[in-house]
């Protein structure tokens, strides 16, 4: 009988144990920068929910937060602008921001309030970047909530470099009466 007891209580333990042991899956973006969803071409999107990820970052543009967050990484092969945006359709108070080939000290970029969304019209909660890359650098782009929010989100990352480079330029052309020009 005790040998049953000790074998119960072994199996509590470790019904207990793994559940907390083990990172749980989410179905889209990275849980940290090492596992990091690979964002092969641009343009490029995707949808997912942080609210199953871990806290693993955090940058104060200008509010710390504890929120739970996912991670996608862009290497370029040339130098561009880039515009990555939350503001398609998530749900919550999101927070985005940018780290440069390595996840730690400041942040490259941060955005915390920029848009509503169709899903989100409570105000202009949702966030969007457009930022300069350089070629061969590795970007993480995290996507994670203010305070402790978190919800479902849309990933937008689109190539702006020639948005940002041309300006449209409007040249007034004076409009001549017909009859002026044949008049002698
Ligand atoms: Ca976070
Ligand atoms: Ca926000």
């Amino acid at each position: 009988m005790q040998k049953h007891g000790i074998t119960l209580l072994a199996v509590g333990i470790f019904l207990f144990v793994w559940p907390g042991s083990e990172r749980p899956a989410f179905g889209a973006g990275g849980e940290t920068c090492p596992t990091a969803v690979s964002i092969p071409s641009l343009p490029f999107s995707d949808t997912g929910n942080t609210c199953s990820a871990f806290n693993d970052y955090d940058a104060s543009c200008p509010y710390s937060a504890m929120a739970p967050d996912v991670v996608y990484s862009f290497t370029p092969s040339s130098d561009m602008e880039v515009n990555i945006s939350l503001c398609g359709n998530s749900d919550y108070d999101t927070k985005l921001f940018v780290y440069e080939n390595v996840c730690s000290g400041t942040a490259y970029a941060c955005n915390d309030d920029t848009c509503r969304t169709p899903s989100y019209q409570f105000s202009a909660f949702v966030s969007n970047l457009t930022i300069s890359l350089s070629a061969g650098n590795t970007y993480y782009f995290v996507v994670d909530g203010f305070s402790s929010e978190c919800g479902s989100y849309t990933l937008a990352v689109t190539d702006v470099t020639d948005e940002l480079n041309y300006t449209v330029i409007s040249i007034e052309v004076p409009i001549v009466p017909i009859t002026w020009l044949f008049s002698s």
